[in-house]
């Protein structure tokens, strides 16, 4: 079944599916028993369903990310990106809009997960609530009447959205994530002044002033620990390589100092 709706522009629209999270329901671990062929259990549905009924003259290109994730290139190709799924993939869900967004793309949420916890996407430019209908034709009207995204102020680091995504699953009201990226910042500029504190004593005292150097080390290196931990806590294993990295880069620049000859 097609929509009614006739629209007067083309448009390309790009559905992602976002991976599955482990649990019961997936059967992940039966996978193996068929060669590396199977990497999901069923196919998405809901969101197929949705891009069947598109207007026929616009483009569809779908991706489920259990078969391969969504690439850059797909987001900049298209005019608006569809995701759908369920309360346990909300922090995949969120992470696919974030990605759309980076390339300045508007999103419509939808499915089970949207449709009962609308709250959980505040990020997304559109919510689809319950089944296909006339408020989905009206999602297709106003894409069909809009471009882009409305204007919003565009935060270029991705660190917030990880920050939120975090979050997210813990149900924290929105200023959490706002507070600890200011702390995080805080933070980091403290431990700039410190090092600038370093750099100078150092040069007026024409040798390694080994106060202020501490000071600074003690507070950047405590930084990339607490976010070690926090990586731990919140299962935020993909950015703690990068964590680990960052410390013990410092923690051997330190050791380095006190080994030079003064
Ligand atoms: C098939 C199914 C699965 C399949 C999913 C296969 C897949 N790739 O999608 C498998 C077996 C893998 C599965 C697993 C699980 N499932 Co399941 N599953 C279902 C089931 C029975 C049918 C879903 C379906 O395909 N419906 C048919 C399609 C056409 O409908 P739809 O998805 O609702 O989509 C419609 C609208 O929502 C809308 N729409 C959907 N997406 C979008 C997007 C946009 C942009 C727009 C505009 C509209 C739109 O349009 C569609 C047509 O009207 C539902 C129960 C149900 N009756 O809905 C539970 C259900 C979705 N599952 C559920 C749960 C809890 C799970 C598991 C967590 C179980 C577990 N403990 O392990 C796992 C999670 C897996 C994961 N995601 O990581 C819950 C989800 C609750 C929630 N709100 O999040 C449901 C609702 C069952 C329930 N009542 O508890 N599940």
């Amino acid at each position: 079944m097609r929509t009614p709706y006739v629209p007067s522009r083309a448009r390309r629209i790009l559905c992602v599916y976002p991976r599955y999270a482990k649990s019961f329901g997936t059967f992940q671990y039966s996978y193996p028993f068929f060669g590396g062929r199977v990497r999901a259990f069923m196919p998405p549905q809901g969101l197929l369903t949705v891009a069947a009924y598109l207007p026929e003259s616009w483009q569809v290109r779908f991706v489920d990310e259990n078969a391969r994730a969504a690439t850059t290139r797909d987001f900049q190709w298209a005019d608006a990106v569809f995701v759908s799924g369920m309360h346990i993939q909300r922090a995949h869900i969120n992470d696919v809009i974030a990605r759309a967004h980076a390339q300045g793309r508007p999103v419509a949420a939808g499915g089970p997960s949207p449709s009962g916890c609308p709250e959980y996407y505040p990020d997304a430019d559109m919510l689809h609530l319950g089944e296909l209908g006339d408020g989905t034709d009206r999602l297709l009207e106003y894409l069909d009447t809009h471009d882009g995204r409305r204007d919003t102020w565009k935060f270029a680091s991705q660190n917030f959205r990880a920050v939120a995504g975090a979050t997210s699953i813990y149900h924290a009201p929105r200023w959490v994530p706002a507070l600890l990226f200011t702390g995080v910042i805080v933070w980091q500029l403290v431990a700039a002044l410190f090092f600038g504190w370093a750099f100078v004593s150092s040069v007026m005292a024409g040798r390694l002033a080994w106060a202020p150097i501490h000071a600074a080390f003690a507070t950047a290196l405590a930084l990339w620990a607490a976010f070690m931990i926090t990586d731990e806590i919140c299962k935020q294993y993909d950015t703690q390589s990068s964590h680990v990295s960052l410390f013990t880069a410092q923690l051997l620049t330190l050791v380095s100092l006190h080994l030079l000859p003064s």
